[in-house]
């Protein structure tokens, strides 16, 4: 029955149709990085409003950047796993090809892709509380928590988007266009409860594009969905790939 629905899925992406993708933390489990819900999910084991509010983070930024340098730490001790590696192949092949991630991990980048639209920003970069200025960070673990803008000695957060925050406004003007214009979309690992992301697949649907869930489990969208592929992102999207015709794949210039 899944074997079936791969090779149907396959036959829809083998002629390139524009594809958008959008993805969420189950793309990195495979990779040992925790999803936020679930039975091993992070919001077992902490409260979202203690970490990843800005009340929290005004209350508390120093228990908020304990959090975050944990994870950092988790997270870069990880690799891609084929989930990732396949969406990195497949951005050279689709003349039309965007991904949109909710991940903050950089696991795609690590991969290899470029055409990407983080909606939730990116754990490996901070911002100045005081001027909003944004740097790259990657010092694991971190020499000072909370640490401090190096130009005006203000407190500096994650560059990421907290409950209650607005999406950065450009990112989510290109994924809606993007969608707008999508044939094909693929939704992989996110359990599509948390907004503006979780719409923008039923936006694409409006607009005419055959939607593709892979999850291990229904979700909300399921009902939506063109085709359910339930299992593992890091199995099956190598499966699809595996079905699309070699010619497709050859590496252009
Ligand atoms: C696998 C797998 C494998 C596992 N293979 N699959 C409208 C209605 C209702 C509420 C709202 C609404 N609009 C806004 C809200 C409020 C809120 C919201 O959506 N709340 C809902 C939860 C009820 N949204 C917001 O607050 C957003 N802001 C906003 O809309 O602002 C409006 C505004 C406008 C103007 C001015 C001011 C405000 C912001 C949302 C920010 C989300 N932030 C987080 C943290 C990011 C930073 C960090 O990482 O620390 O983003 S929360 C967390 O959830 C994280 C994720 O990106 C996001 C989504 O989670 P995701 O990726 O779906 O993960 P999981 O764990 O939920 O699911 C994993 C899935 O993978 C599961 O389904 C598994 O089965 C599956 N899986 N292994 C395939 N191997």
């Amino acid at each position: 029955m899944l074997e079936e629905k791969i090779k149907e899925v396959a036959g829809i992406l083998a002629p390139k149709p524009a594809l958008v993708i959008l993805t969420g933390a189950g793309v990195s489990a495979e990779s040992g990085v925790p999803t936020f819900r679930g039975p091993d999910g992070l919001w077992r084991q902490f409260r979202a409003e203690d970490l990843a509010t800005p009340e929290a983070f005004a209350r508390q930024p120093a228990l908020v950047w304990e959090w975050y340098d944990w994870r950092r730490q988790k997270i870069h001790s990880v690799e891609p796993n084929s989930a990732h590696l396949t969406l990195a192949r497949w951005e050279k092949y689709f003349p039309f090809f965007v991904l949109i991630t909710q991940n903050v991990d950089g696991l795609h980048q690590k991969a290899g892709s470029t055409r990407i639209l983080e909606l939730h920003g990116n754990i490996w970069k901070v911002r100045c509380t005081r001027e909003g200025k944004v740097f790259e960070n990657r010092q694991v673990p971190l020499s000072q928590i909370p640490p401090l803008c190096s130009d005006c000695g203000a407190l500096l957060r994650p560059h990421v988007v907290w409950f209650g925050e607005a999406l950065p406004a450009d990112v989510l003007e290109e994924a809606f266009k993007a969608c707008s214009q999508a044939s094909v979309m693929l939704v992989i690992g996110t359990s599509a409860l948390v907004q503006p992301a979780a719409s923008l697949p039923l936006f694409a649907r409006q607009h005419g594009a055959t939607i593709i869930e892979i999850n291990l489990e229904p979700t909300p969208l399921s009902t939506y969905a063109d085709f359910s592929l339930y299992g593992r992102a890091g199995e099956i999207l190598p499966l699809i790939d595996q079905h699309l015709p070699r010619e497709n794949l050859e590496v252009k210039g």
